[in-house]
């Protein structure tokens, strides 16, 4: 493809110009002289986008002809980041670019550090997502992200007296110079109403869904380059909006405002993101957008299978569907539904080819986060998807009760309804029972779904489940975000082959005790450490000291996650400060960063309780620069793109069992910073692979903290017992964080001692011992790098794209297509 690069789409610094100043004036309408920030950003957008137009419909026209199995990676969520940068590297062409621009007088840098980024995510599960598709474009396996193009993605966040304050995200405003809209691919996707059961004109029996309305979807690509290979794949997120029929019939009623109020009511459907993770609420509007996706999506498959020329019969040949947890399991039923009703292929067959097509990741043992939908809620959505789960169901169950002779109770666990109480439509269930293959992010949290979770299911079939171990990409976490580690490591390995092969990274292992090496790793870190310390001044006014320790804790705020330790944690320190002259103490900086779910009450009140204790700690004089707490607001991809690289410790404190894998564990570990951390999720490898002597664990196991529960926890009787977590807490709901008010914090305080589900105080007392040894560690500054250079080296096993060749092996059976050039 590249070497057939014509005039508009080459790549050498004239044509760059060329293409830079043609889009600036014939998209823009614009001069230099009197172009905006924004009308130069667009115009170096297009400029890119053109070079990535090229190498994508090459990638198109090979993917057709060769007609591979092509991934749908189903995800309501991706959460993609800012994209110039990226799409930069990925090209080749950053050098390139940025000297012609400079020749105008443009600083590219600034144009990559200003991008406003799409926020179409909520955190871990759509950042993975994002991950995958990098990782699936570079090891150039053909596939497309399906998903939505919500107009508001997940709110911007303020703090405003230390309390979150929800902003809305229009992130369109300004345009989005990525995606090209295609309404030309739109679809028809039905809604409500009923179904009708009837005898064809050659005597078959039939279903017609009469739906109660109708959306119109359309779709808006993406493209998705692969570093430094010429295959490029489509993100394809769909807009929904009025269908013309539709508006036709209202208006010839004359009803024209009650038309427009219709077409107000379609455009709802993908107006917003829902901003809150691992907790589930049955709200009719997110049964729709997560049905009118997958429905566009499956619609778009069947497309793109007839354009091959091939039979719907293929379809499980030409797709391997992914589904990013429960959101898209509809599509079990509506492929199902395709099938059945409008392709009038027979139950079994179509059947067969369902669960060809699909494989299942879990992302959650919360219960509160499983999906689960009210029978009468579903049904008046989705009918005829009702019909066809219950039949499912009637034909699964019989397969149970000869699997399981005997054991109703068993046959009663394991049904798609959930029938204990108010019934529901169990999302977990239909996914599972729909694939062929289920997997869990981490090996704790496989095993987890398997003894746990889906116990019922593991019994029936054990073949069917698998675990990949979620990773992160080294494109955008380490060669974007860290360029100083960068130029670092390709210096040290002789080239730059660790970029698209990071195992390789291994090869700075024999660096660690190299002292020149590690000066250099020290600066790195240090300039690191002062861009943060800018960003943080910048934004919240507060001055670091970029000598000190940097302690980081972003991620969600939630329970689970346990922030709150955190804060008990620096309460203890101040306490020490306050009543011992404990001036052997580290200096640090607590940096936390996160959102909280808008109606998540709890979680809005830590939030509250690190700004208190911040607010309190950062201006006692007595405790000068030996602690420092700050909350940055509006934890985001670019956010984190300035905060893992400066990260010296990395905080992974879930309560052991709850944190399926953790991602940003991994990008911490990359860049360099040593995790203090529970037994959960993906932290228990990463300490496997960077060895125990590198890694701060603290706390109970899963086994551990399971058996304290069942045997009876008793957190009252921590808090009598040890001085200084009853001081740290006295402290906190004595008023100290709060001008005296008692009772602010009260709903955290009392749960902890009556309830704490989350055993902080079981794991407060090691956690602490921990941070001490953090301490000990941190003084001898040599050693200390030599152990984050091993954290980095021994990350190898954390990148996506090895998540994605065990994803391609092992449950969707594809390889890449790579462009060899010789069609
Ligand atoms: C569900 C219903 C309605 C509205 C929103 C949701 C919803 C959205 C996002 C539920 C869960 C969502 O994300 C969960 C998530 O991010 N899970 C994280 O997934 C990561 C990738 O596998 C893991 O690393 C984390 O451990 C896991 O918490």
């Amino acid at each position: 493809g590249v070497a057939e690069d014509d005039v508009r789409t080459a790549c050498e610094p004239e044509a760059l110009k060329r293409a830079f100043l043609d889009h600036l004036l014939y998209t823009q309408g614009k001069t230099l002289e009197i172009a905006s920030h924004n009308d130069i950003y667009l115009a170096v957008a297009y400029t890119v986008r053109d070079r990535l137009l090229r190498r994508w419909s090459h990638t198109s026209s090979r993917h057709k002809r060769h007609g591979t199995r092509t991934v749908a990676y189903l995800s309501a969520e991706f959460l993609i980041g800012p994209s110039l940068g990226n799409n930069l590297l990925n090209l080749d062409i950053t050098d390139a670019l940025r000297e012609t621009l400079a020749r105008l007088g443009i600083d590219l840098d600034e144009l990559v550090r200003r991008e406003v980024e799409p926020g179409l995510g909520n955190g871990g599960l759509g950042r993975l997502a994002a991950c995958f598709m990098d990782s699936l474009a570079t090891g150039e396996i053909p596939a497309i992200g399906y998903g939505i193009y919500y107009e508001y993605g997940i709110f911007f966040q303020t703090v405003v007296d230390g309390w979150q304050v929800e902003n809305t995200d229009k992130w369109l405003r300004f345009g989005n110079p990525w995606a090209i809209h295609h309404p030309e691919w739109g679809v028809e996707v039905k809604l409500g109403g009923y179904t009708e059961h009837y005898t064809d004109d050659v005597g078959r029996f039939r279903v017609r869904w009469v739906p109660e309305k109708t959306v119109w979807g359309t779709p808006f690509d993406t493209p998705v380059a692969g570093y430094k290979v010429s295959t490029v794949n489509t993100l394809r997120l769909w807009r929904a909006e009025a269908t013309e029929e539709f508006d036709f019939s209202v208006f010839n009623r004359g009803d024209y405002l009650g038309a427009v109020n219709k077409k107000v009511t379609s455009e709802n459907l993908t107006k917003v993101l829902y901003p809150n993770d691992e907790s589930h609420q049955g709200k009719e509007l997110r049964l729709e957008q997560q049905y009118f996706f997958v429905a566009c999506a499956l619609r778009d498959m069947l497309r793109i299978l007839e354009h091959r020329g091939l039979p719907v019969t293929e379809f499980p040949r030409a797709f391997a569907v992914q589904l990013n947890d429960t959101h898209p399991a509809i599509g079990v039923a509506e492929l199902m539904r395709l099938l059945i009703d409008e392709y009038l292929v027979p139950w079994e067959q179509a059947w067969e080819a369902t669960r060809a097509t699909f494989a299942y990741t879990n992302h959650t043992l919360l219960p509160e986060a499983l999906e689960r939908w009210p029978l009468e809620l579903f049904k008046s959505v989705l009918p005829r998807h009702l019909e066809i789960i219950y039949e499912i169901n009637r034909r699964f169950l019989n397969e149970a009760r000869i699997r399981f002779f005997g054991d109703e109770s068993r046959v009663f666990r394991l049904s798609l309804i959930d029938e204990s109480g108010e019934r529901y439509v169990r999302m977990a269930h239909l996914a599972c029972v729909g694939s062929h293959a289920i997997n869990g992010v981490a090996e704790l949290h496989s095993t987890l779904i398997k003894e746990q979770l889906l116990p019922d299911f593991y019994a029936m079939w054990p073949e069917k489940f698998d675990s990949v171990t979620n990773g992160v990409t080294p494109r955008r976490w380490v060669v974007l975000s860290n360029p100083g580690l960068a130029a670092l490591a390709t210096e040290a390995l002789g080239d730059e082959h660790w970029i698209r092969d990071w195992p390789r990274i291994a090869g700075l292992e024999k660096h660690a005790d190299d002292a020149a090496f590690i000066e250099r790793w020290q600066r790195v870190k240090h300039t690191n450490k002062r861009s943060l310390a800018a960003l943080i001044r910048d934004e919240t006014g507060v001055v670091v000291n970029p000598d000190s320790l940097f302690d980081v804790l972003v991620k969600r705020i939630h329970e689970y996650k346990r922030q709150h330790l955190a804060v008990l944690h620096i309460v203890t320190r101040y306490h020490r400060l306050k009543t011992q002259r404990a001036t052997d103490m580290v200096p640090r900086t607590f940096i936390f960063g996160g959102k909280a779910a808008p109606g998540y009450v709890r979680a809005k009140l830590m939030i509250k309780l690190i700004t208190a204790v911040a607010d309190v700690v950062n201006s006692d004089p007595e405790v000068r620069d030996l602690l420092k707490v700050v909350f940055l607001p509006n934890f985001s991809v670019s956010k984190g793109q300035c905060i893992y690289p400066a990260a010296e410790l990395s905080e992974q404190i879930s309560l052991a069992g709850k944190e399926a894998s953790g991602t940003g564990n991994m990008k911490f570990a990359m860049n360099g910073a040593l995790t203090i951390g529970t037994m959960d999720g993906a932290n228990i490898e990463i300490c496997q692979e960077v060895g125990a002597e590198n890694f701060f664990a603290f706390g109970m196991s899963a086994d551990e903290a399971q058996r304290l529960l069942r045997s009876g926890y008793y957190p009252r009787d921590l808090y009598r017992d040890d001085a200084e977590l009853r001081a740290a807490i006295d402290l906190i709901r004595g008023g100290f964080f709060s001008r005296g008010d008692a009772g602010l914090f009260e709903p955290l305080t009392n749960d902890l001692l009556n309830e704490d589900r989350y055993m902080l105080l079981a794991d407060y007392a090691s956690y602490v011992e921990c941070q001490d040894r953090v301490d000990a560690a941190y003084r001898d500054a040599r050693q200390w790098s030599r152990m984050a250079v091993l954290n980095c080296a021994r990350s190898g096993r954390f990148s996506s794209d090895r998540s994605i060749a065990e994803y391609a092996r092992r449950m969707w059976h594809t390889s890449a297509l790579p462009d060899t050039g010789h069609g």
